[in-house]
């Protein structure tokens, strides 16, 4: 038997698909006996339950007068440096190149060049720091140290080496959900508690309302389908967009049809009384919302940016949309709406595909084994 792993591992822990990819992925590992190692400003989200072989190292900042800018990436790499010494750790995986792999660079030089460090790559960090020149050669950088690199689709790859150019391999590790908590479930008293009518169908979008997102156009897509079926939007999640999304509601008239729930944790329920899901993205390096929808059997229509087009299969779980595309995104939800049979197959196909494309066992021992490689190295 191979010898559990000691694993450092540092994301954003607040809200976002990065954090809840890395708690989740912890909290797997744990469970396959490798002992966790948490360093983040705080508490992962997810992680609400206590396991015996997680632990949580906090990073505190120091607030002197002299600093302008509290120096959180230097006592992020303190941090590492210390855990990784302590507990004498076997690698550090970090969710970021910026500023995570630059942190984790640091501290495999305070520590001595055998703590070996894998990057992910999410998508922000690439798609929007890289355009900046300034911040794209200290990407590189951190690409280029780390020992292995990640991305979360193929198309964040192939986007890394446009904008980037590291002379680096990336490979492709999909994300995942945990299929113990998204199934559908009966949530038909969920849907009366929101007085949805029974024959009313339910279009969902979950996001953090950024411009990326393009909730704008949901909310347009929207408005073309109740046209045609009677039906209820779900907006879920807040951000920036979320005043010029209200008042684009109250513009189209259609206040009483959409449902503006804020920030939720138990999506899982809110998937089960949904019918389909819509993500207009510009910009998305994957799309873990469609995955976690797809697993409750919830259609999905997204556009072609980004990896959305390899979680999404066009005309057999969902479709494809250009971005911007709202009248086709419309013309295909009242088709997919108005014809149960369709939504029976598609909405079968898309469980089928959480499960068995992106299955978290699978997932879990590809990263195992890339962490495997790097330790036999040493
Ligand atoms: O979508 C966001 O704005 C949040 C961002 C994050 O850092 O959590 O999500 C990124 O990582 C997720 C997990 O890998 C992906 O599912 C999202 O597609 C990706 N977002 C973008 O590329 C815009």
């Amino acid at each position: 038997m191979r010898k559990k792993l000691k694993i450092g591992i540092t994301c954003y822990p607040s809200v976002g698909g990065s954090g809840v990819v890395a708690t989740e992925l912890g909290k797997l590992l744990a469970e396959r006996g490798h002992e966790i190692h948490f360093i983040t400003s705080s508490v992962p989200f997810r992680l609400n339950k206590v396991y015996s072989n997680i632990y949580f190292h906090g990073v505190e900042v120091n607030q002197y007068s002299v600093f302008k800018h509290p120096p959180y990436d230097l006592a992020l790499s303190s941090k590492m440096a210390e855990v990784a010494r302590r507990e004498d750790l076997d690698l550090l995986h970090v969710h970021y190149a910026i500023p995570h792999a630059i942190c984790a660079f640091l501290a495999k030089q305070m520590t001595g060049s055998r703590l070996k460090f894998v990057t992910t790559l999410h998508g922000t960090d690439i798609t929007v720091l890289g355009s900046d020149p300034s911040m794209a050669q200290l990407i590189r950088f951190g690409i280029e140290a780390s020992d292995r690199v990640t991305a979360v689709s193929n198309a964040l790859v192939e986007q890394t080496h446009e904008l980037i150019a590291p002379d680096k391999h990336i490979e492709t590790v999909y994300n995942f959900i945990d299929e113990r908590i998204y199934y559908k479930k009966d949530a038909s008293r969920l849907k009366a508690a929101y007085k949805i009518e029974e024959h009313e169908k339910v279009v969902i979008h979950v996001s953090n309302f950024r411009k990326v997102k393009r909730v704008q156009d949901v909310v347009h897509t929207f408005a073309q389908i109740a046209e045609q079926i009677p039906s209820k939007l779900l907006l879920v999640g807040d951000g920036p967009e979320m005043s010029s999304v209200c008042s684009l509601v109250d513009e189209l008239g259609i206040k009483d049809q959409v449902l503006l729930l804020g920030k939720q944790e138990n999506l899982d329920e809110l998937y089960s009384i949904s019918d389909l899901k819509l993500l207009m993205s510009e910009k998305e390096s994957f799309g873990l919302v469609l995955l976690e929808a797809m697993a409750c059997g919830v259609p999905c229509i997204g556009t072609d940016a980004g990896g959305i087009p390899e979680v999404i299969s066009h005309n057999e779980n969902g479709y494809i949309v250009e971005t911007g595309s709202i009248g086709a995104a419309a013309a295909h939800a009242v088709k997919l709406l108005g014809d149960p049979e369709l939504h029976r197959r598609f909405s079968k196909q898309a469980e089928i595909a959480a499960q068995e494309r992106f299955k978290r066992d699978q997932i879990v021992e590809q990263y195992e084994s890339i962490y495997y490689d790097l330790v036999q190295g040493v």
